[in-house]
């Protein structure tokens, strides 16, 4: 008889122990979708990247995706080639992938209630990360991971302001159009300028972040417009090709006409360094170790803070000398 009730209790003892291994450790889904993706405990996040248009994105990707092997997420990645259109189809994609997590940096800021209303809908949450989307329903997304755009353009307008005297006539490299470091770069940079009456902006085109766009822009604006004493280029990489441009027109980029830009990548850097760009605002692309952070936390249905701002500085060009050697990007 005892061992019939022994053998009972052990059977019993085994069921609970196998219902307990199913059940697993129950963070994939905690607060996310359904765990999508690797083995019960690994955390599957879709990332949605805007694409390959600059140092700075190509810095971003790389950060983002070491910081996903460094943390044991199994990262599904896409590449949008800046077009909207893709990245609403990567998150539609992850949504019936039932991946634990989504993340993406939004090319432009408007057109995505519907698809982040399919990932809600679905129990995944959101992270938004480098750029921000413009929509009422801020319960779409847990979070905004990314700089303060128009500080940068105001420190951009800020040392115009204080570095230049007499009239300044400055043509404007946008990024491209509708994205938010576009749209606050452009604002921040006209706030700051407005200190003084003798600093105009006379042209201003959309560059698309590219060094080619950068390029056939200024080329126009040196065409069309006389007397241009500054270029303010929304990032590093419009600004290396405005350089090829006031080259190639016979000018001295740094001197007689004044490059500011945002970034402060490598080659942003190395212009800097010799004069040829005279102020960098940094742009801090290495965000993947907080979006990791932030990511386990989400699904694990912790609460999270809805803003967290990177941080950055300024560099002029012997605080590029000095800070070249230990650059990361
Ligand atoms: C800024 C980022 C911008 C960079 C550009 O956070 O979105 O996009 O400034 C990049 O270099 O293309």
């Amino acid at each position: 008889m005892v061992k019939k009730i022994t053998a009972a209790l052990g059977a019993v003892l085994l069921a609970a122990l196998a219902a307990c291994g199913e059940g697993g450790s129950g963070s994939a889904g905690a607060g996310g979708g359904a765990g999508g993706g690797g083995g019960d405990d690994t955390i599957t996040m879709g990332f949605a990247q805007v694409g390959a248009e600059s140092g700075w994105r190509t810095a971003n990707t790389k950060s983002i995706q070491e910081a996903a092997e460094a943390a044991g997420i199994e990262l599904k990645f896409s590449d949008a080639q800046q077009r909207q259109e893709n990245q609403i189809k990567a998150i539609r994609s992850y949504v019936q992938q039932k991946v634990d997590v989504i993340a993406f940096s939004p090319v432009v800021e408007t057109g995505w209630d519907p698809v982040l209303l399919e990932a809600k809908r679905a129990n995944i949450p959101v992270i938004l990360t480098d750029r921000a989307i413009d929509s009422e329903d801020t319960s779409l997304y847990k979070t905004f991971l990314g700089s303060d755009f128009v500080e940068e353009g105001k420190k951009a307008g800020k040392w115009l302001v204080e570095n230049t005297t007499g009239p300044q006539r400055v043509v404007e490299l946008q990024g491209n159009t509708g994205a938010a470091p576009a749209i606050d770069r452009k604002k921040g940079f006209e706030e700051e300028i407005g200190a003084r009456d003798d600093i105009e902006i006379v042209a201003s085109q959309p560059g698309d972040f590219t060094r080619a766009g950068g390029k056939q822009v200024m080329e126009a604006f040196l065409r069309s417009t006389p007397n241009i004493d500054v270029v303010y280029a929304h990032n590093d990489d419009m600004g290396l090709g405005a350089i090829e441009a006031i080259k190639a027109a016979g000018k001295v980029p740094g001197k007689d006409i004044k490059i500011i830009t945002v970034d402060a990548v490598k080659a942003g850097m190395e212009a800097l360094a010799k004069g040829e760009i005279n102020f960098i605002v940094e742009c801090n692309p290495l965000l993947g170790e907080q979006l990791m952070e932030l990511a386990e936390k989400v699904v694990a249905g912790e609460e999270v803070p809805t803003r967290v701002v990177t941080e950055e500085g300024t560099f002029t060009s012997e605080q590029a000398k000095a800070a070249l050697p230990d650059r990361k990007y």
